[in-house]
């Protein structure tokens, strides 16, 4: 079988919620307070897996972590009088942002032939910074086939590393090798720069990585609210699809993704068309960008952005273009949108044979079915972000959870 890019998405865990956590992300700082619906969110997680998964990309998921983490309650050394934003981090659901659980170098990319990933380890915002030592726990499941893949722990704290989100891989198909592209922040703007040069640089050393590229992200960008790159630019293949303000020097970044990758095709929104907090808030850029079956590449995009009149009128006329892109196809996750993650959020791209991956980490319609009625059957309706800490919603947490990885067959997670 040949080399097919994998999508694994995130799960909606059952303890999803909205309580302000990530500063500098403008849309979860909106929702502060709001009452989340875990199930319905969690049911648009799946709704948007089956659509992607009937155009034809293989799709895998990863279960939600436990949660409320009693280790990370404990590190801190909870009591009564602990900051509730520190207690809250306890309860999170953000590990269904797979985007950034690691990053990941395609076998072809990397010295040794096998497929690298290093997880995330997501310092820079506490409620993240305890997620790692769960993701790995799947990570070293679902890839424990040595052979083909490699899966490494997180690069030293000091250097704050987000993952595949601020990481794009440009090859002329993705079976071939490819040129690796990450983006990192430089500190000093009014919001955090989660992405550190150094962390990437040391992801890229670790995979055994021949072709690299290093290049800042726009400090404009990290204060307009694009915590990460993948909130303003996504590749796929040949294409890049950016906007104007995207990076911290745009001619030199994109001379250098063309000069090793040739034929790149750059798809560049100007400011004129789509400003930068319309694209922010639009989530234009936290688009899947995919190639289906049909081999027509698709955009996947959230609501939001068809229902932005500017974004609409910019990719009806981008359509009618003829260019790369062929097709515009709108997904519903506004729960997950409501903190700040979209369609390429909630998604790991692995280029991998699938024969070599866990099968209990793949996904096929009959699958999608058992975890739809898990999540219908166990995961709360409504959560208010004042309830957090009470014993009855945590044993309701923890009991979904259980069952769908007894469903799932996962239990050495539990
Ligand atoms: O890290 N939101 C996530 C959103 C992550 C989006 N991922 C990518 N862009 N790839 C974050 O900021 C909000 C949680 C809260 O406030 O309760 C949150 O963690």
């Amino acid at each position: 079988m040949p080399l097919l890019e994998i999508n694994f998405d995130g799960i909606v865990g059952p303890s999803h919620n909205y309580a302000g956590l990530s500063l500098g992300n403008l849309a979860a700082t909106r929702s502060a307070g709001r009452v989340s619906h875990p199930r319905a969110a969690a049911l648009e997680g799946l709704a948007k897996m089956r659509a992607n998964m009937a155009e034809g990309p293989a799709q895998g998921f990863f279960v939600p972590l436990a949660r409320p983490n009693a280790g990370w309650l404990a590190e801190i050394a909870a009591d009564s009088g602990t900051d509730p934003a520190l207690l809250a981090g306890a309860w999170s659901a953000s590990s269904m942002w797979t985007a950034n659980a690691a990053t990941v170098s395609p076998a072809p990319d990397t010295a040794d032939g096998r497929c690298h990933l290093t997880v995330a380890n997501l310092v820079t915002m506490p409620h993240r910074s305890h997620e790692w030592r769960g993701t790995l726990a799947q990570l070293r499941l679902a890839f424990a086939d040595a052979a083909h893949f490699a899966v490494h722990a997180p690069v030293p704290p000091c250097f704050g590393d987000e993952g595949a989100a601020n990481h794009m891989r440009l090859a002329s198909s993705h079976g071939e090798p490819g040129v690796e592209v990450f983006v990192y922040g430089k500190s000093g703007g009014p919001f955090p720069a989660r992405q550190h040069e150094q962390a990437s640089r040391i992801v890229a050393r670790r995979h055994g990585l021949s072709r690299a590229l290093f290049i800042e992200q726009s400090a404009e960008a990290i204060a307009a609210g694009a915590f990460h790159n993948d909130v303003v630019a996504v590749a796929n293949e040949g294409v890049l699809f950016t906007h104007e303000r995207a990076f911290a020097d745009p001619a030199a970044a994109y001379a250098a993704m063309r000069a090793a990758c040739p034929g790149l095709v750059v798809i560049e929104v100007p400011e004129t068309a789509v400003n930068l907090p319309e694209a922010i808030r639009s989530y234009l850029f936290n688009a899947q960008l995919i190639t289906p079956r049909s081999g027509e590449m698709t955009l996947v995009v959230p609501s939001e952005s068809w229902e932005s009149a500017p974004v609409r009128a910019w990719l009806e006329r981008m359509l009618a273009s003829n260019g790369p892109i062929r097709h515009v196809r709108v997904v519903d996750v506004r729960q997950s949108m409501a903190n700040g993650g979209g369609p390429a959020c909630l998604r790991l791209r692995v280029v991998a044979n699938p024969t070599h991956v866990d099968p209990r980490f793949l996904l096929h319609e009959a699958k999608a079915d058992l975890i739809e009625q898990v999540v219908r059957k166990y995961w709360p309706e409504a959560i208010d972000p004042a309830k957090l800490g009470d014993p009855a919603l945590a044993e309701a947490v923890q009991n979904a959870r259980a069952r769908l990885l007894e469903a799932l067959d996962l239990t050495e997670l539990a």
